[in-house]
Formats: C-alpha cells, structure tokens, sequence
C-alpha cells in the first residue's frame, strides 16, 4: 500500500516493524492465505537493525548461510560474515520477491497500542493514523533504542557526536581526532576502520571483552554455483554450521569450564595482536567467557596496538566542550564522539507503548520482577498480542533468524487455531506463565551470564537475565512448535466455556 493512502481503520492483523521479524511473519501470514494484514514501520525501508546499523565495518559475526531465512537460502553471499550492505540487500530482495511489500506502511511509527475489551481489538495509534486490528504481531526489534551513556557534560560537546546505531556520513573522519566510548560487538568492528584514516583515535574501555578470531573467508565463484544448483548442499552445509553453534551452549548453560577452549582461543589472539604486555595485561578480560558476548574480529587487537590508537581505561569523569576528561584528570581534545554503548535491552521501548486488559502497559507490568511473558511471545494480561524476539528469546551464541522463525511458526499456529475455533481471544494462563518463567529462570542460574561475574545487557536493574533463552535453539522450538492452547484463556463468541485442547483437536 502506497504511503499517502490512508491508513485503513481496521484489519485483521496488525504487524509492528518491518525487520527480519516483521518481514517473516507477513511472509508467512500471507503463504497462510491471510489477506488481512498491514506492516507499520517507522522507519522508510525494510531490514530494522540492518538497515539502521551503517557503521563503517558494520557485519554480521553469525556465519550468513545461518543468519538468512531457511526459506530464503541466499547463494550469493560473498563471504562467511557478511557486510551490512550484503545483508540489508538480502532483506530487500527477499522482501521484494515475496510479493509483500503492498501491505507495508513505510514512515509510520506505532505511538501507542490499548487493548479494546468491548470490541476485542487493539487499537493503535500511529503517527499515520489510528487502525484497530485483531491481533497484534510486535517486531520491533530488542536492539532497535539507541543507549545513549549518561555523562556530565555530554550535552556540551561542541564537536561531532553520534551513536554507533546512527552513524553520520557526512562527516569526514580523515585526520580528525576521534573518540570511541564502549568495547562491545559494534566497537570492536569501528575502531578497526577509525584507524585507518583518523588522525587519532581513543578508545575508552570500561570492560575488556573475549575477542575471538574472525574465521572470515570469501566464498569462491565455484562454490557459490554449486550452492546455486544444489539446494541441498547448501543446506547441508548450514545445518553444520548450525550444529557447531550449538555444541557451544553447554559451554553458557552448564559448564563455564566447557568454555576453555574458546577462552583460550580469545587469549591467543589477544596475544597474536598485541606485542606490549602493559596494553596486553589491560585489554585481558576479567570474567568468565560467555558471560558477556563473545566478540569475533582479526583487526581489533592489531588496531588498539597502532601508533594512532590510545586505549583509555581511565573512567570517563566528564565531556567538556572539546574534549574527554577521565577520573585521573587528564584532559584529551577531540573533534568527533562516537558513542557505541548499547541500546534499551531489558526496558524495551516498546513496552511502554502497549496497554493491556487494565489499562496498564507491558512496562508497568514488568517494572518490578522485569520482563516475563509465555514462551517469549504472548503475555498474561494482553489477550491477542504476540511479540517476536520477546523476554529470554536472545542468543548468545547462534542466530536469532532461527528463534524469529520458530516463534513466527508458533503465532500462524495460534492465527490457524484461532480462525478453526472463531476465538476472539487468546491470553496465556497466569499460571502457565509463571511456570514458564520459574521453569527458565530456574535454568538461568546455573548459566555463565549469571555465575560468569560480569555486568552484561543480558540482565536488568534486579540482576535478572530477562534477554537470553538459556537452552538450546532445537530446545526453543520444539517447545513452539504447535500452540499449545492448553496454557492459554479464550474467549469465543458463540461460547463461555473455555474449552481443553482435546475438545479442540477433537
Ligand atoms: O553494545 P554493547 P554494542 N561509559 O552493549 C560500554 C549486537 N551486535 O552496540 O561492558 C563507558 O555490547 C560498555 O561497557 P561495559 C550484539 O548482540 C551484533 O557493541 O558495560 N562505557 C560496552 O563496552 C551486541 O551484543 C553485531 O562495561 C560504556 C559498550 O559500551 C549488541 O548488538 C554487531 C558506558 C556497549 O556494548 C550490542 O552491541 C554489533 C558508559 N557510560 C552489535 N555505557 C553483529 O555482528 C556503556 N558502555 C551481529
């Protein structure tokens, strides 16, 4: 649908983002023979983080063959990790292909989403106009807020400043004196390019992250018409990568100890990249492997150690007009900030924007035991509302395309189930909620993320890990692989009874 059409007053289906998330489940709504369904996306293009994250050195550090749709195998990925362009190309083209992009409604934010009791709706403003709609399908990403670090003076800077998430082009890096606040996933694939053609670069470190080396290779011209005309091996060779990711989770999830090897692995490149023991003995982590995201790159280390690249440990005490000023007093002039900290993880913006039964949001809900819902999806109190990439759906160690997918089967299958019985309402039990939850937060535990003591993304301001699902992926699929209706209340026009799975099936 064209973008100065009106938004129209109600559909079916209500799907917010348009990123790998939003993109499956209108995918897949429409192969169900859904016709009543509308994308709103704030943003004017498909891809979401991909499309947002243009960072010079922006890639993926999940081998692409994995981190791409199964439905949607792409032969003609050039190499092992792809580049952002590669991967946000990949979105549009599969976008494009599957004749979807008409229910999309570009430049449209959704402001806020009530749940309707009267009519059994949830109404949703945006900033295109108001639609009610059945159901409402959240994509809108877990790594889509940029975190800004709260920093006296940062708003007196005078020079450059921007987030990694955000990344101005039009100002020209070469000569200038740069600073890189974080170390994490995003940083250590700037600094890289920073030095290249900065005149200067400071990074600032508050914690040293596990840097493993970037297994990266060009895929031959060969190899990629075999993948062209054999199908099947490439998704042989997919599968192998993706059963390589998950020997690794009993490494997060059982035994730290598990993890040696790659720890190992994360000091030898250490030591392979930097020369200077005093450098060496700062950027050594402190924490168990895995507790914190392991981090893949063959050029961070070799940078940090370069003429022109200062690592700072110091802590950042204040901004000033034209400079970094750390605890010790030491005042460094630059022209440009970059801020790679990070983005809203266990306080979803999102959250604060959708108002269940009550009248209360997902945030009120959460704000004292954290984020929590059934199965990462749908949650006690907001009948009708399915989020993709919800509480405890993030990995740590594989693709977060194979959860989007397997939690996409398990909304069709509510949808499907839904349309059989003319449900009006779906809502998961309180009880089958908690038992989730107690049920996983029981695992979390024993894992690295908890035990592994570092401060990460993955936990809240109670300490509780409400990000990552801490099992494996065939784990988290399996348990979505039909709707389970058992666990939830319904409500059907025609009846007050609610009834058991068998009557349904029946
Ligand atoms: O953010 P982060 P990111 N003062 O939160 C530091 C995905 N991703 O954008 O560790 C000083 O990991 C903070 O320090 P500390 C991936 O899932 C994927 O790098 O908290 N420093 C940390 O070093 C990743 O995990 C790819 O002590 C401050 C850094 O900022 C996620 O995105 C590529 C600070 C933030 O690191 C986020 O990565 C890139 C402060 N006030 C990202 N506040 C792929 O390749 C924060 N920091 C798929």
């Amino acid at each position: 649908m064209s973008n100065n059409q009106p938004l129209p007053a109600s559909v079916q289906h209500l799907i917010v983002g348009a990123g790998f998330a939003g993109l499956c489940a209108a995918i897949k709504l429409q192969e169900d023979g859904e016709t009543d369904f509308l994308v709103v996306e704030k943003g004017s293009d498909v891809g979401g983080t991909w499309r947002d994250n243009t960072y010079p050195g922006a890639a993926c550090d999940v081998p692409s063959q994995l981190y791409s749709f199964s439905f949607a195998p792409n032969p003609d990925w050039t190499s092992s990790y792809s580049p952002q362009p590669e991967i946000q190309a990949y979105i549009k083209k599969v976008a494009e292909r599957s004749n979807v992009l008409d229910r999309f409604v570009f430049d449209t934010a959704a402001e806020e989403a009530a749940w309707d009791e009267k009519t059994a709706q949830w109404v949703v403003r945006t900033s295109g106009g108001t639609v009610r709609a059945r159901t409402l399908i959240v994509g809108a990403g877990g790594l889509s807020e940029p975190k800004l670090p709260e920093i006296e003076g940062i708003g007196d800077f005078r020079g450059e400043l921007f987030h990694s998430a955000r990344w101005n082009h039009d100002i020209d890096l070469t000569g200038k004196r740069v600073a890189v606040i974080g170390t994490g996933a995003s940083s250590i694939q700037i600094v890289p390019e920073l030095q290249k053609v900065a005149g200067h670069v400071d990074v600032y470190q508050r914690t040293a992250p596990y840097v493993v080396p970037r297994n990266d290779r060009t895929y031959t011209r060969v190899e990629r018409a075999l993948f062209r005309r054999l199908p099947a091996l490439q998704k042989a060779y997919r599968t192998g990568i993706y059963w390589g990711k998950e020997l690794l989770v009993p490494g997060f999830t059982v035994n730290p100890k598990l993890a040696l090897p790659a720890k190992k692995l994360a000091l030898a490149n250490l030591k392979r990249g930097i020369s200077d023991p005093e450098l060496r003995r700062r950027v050594t982590p402190t924490f168990e492997i895995g507790c914190k995201r392991i981090l893949i790159s063959n050029s961070y280390y070799p940078a940090l150690a370069s003429d022109n690249v200062d690592l700072v440990t110091d802590p950042i005490a204040k901004i000033t007009g034209d400079a970094v000023v750390t605890a010790d007093g030491v005042e460094r002039p630059i022209d440009i900030l970059v801020v790679a900290t990070g983005f809203y993880t266990t306080e979803l913006p999102i959250a604060e924007k959708v108002r269940g039964r009550n009248g209360a949001s997902l945030a009120d809900t959460w704000r004292e035991a954290g984020m929590a819902a059934y199965k990462g999806t749908t949650v006690h109190g907001f009948p009708n509302l399915f989020m993709i990439v919800g509480p405890n759906t993030g990995l740590g160690h594989s693709s977060m395309v194979f959860i989007i997918e397997s939690q996409v089967q398990y909304i069709r299958d509510a949808i499907r189930t839904m349309g059989l019985n003319r449900y009006e309402t779906v809502e998961p039990t309180a009880e089958a909620q908690q038992g989730w939850n107690a049920s996983l937060q029981r695992r979390m535990q024993r894992t690295v993320w908890n035990t592994g003591g570092c401060s990460s993304w993955y936990l809240d301001a109670h300490g509780k890990n409400t990000v990552l699902w801490p099992r494996t992926t065939f784990n988290f699929r399996r348990s979505l692989s039909e709707f389970d209706i058992a666990a939830y209340d319904v409500q059907a026009p025609d009846t007050t009874a609610n009834p058991t799975r068998e009557e349904v099936t029946a």
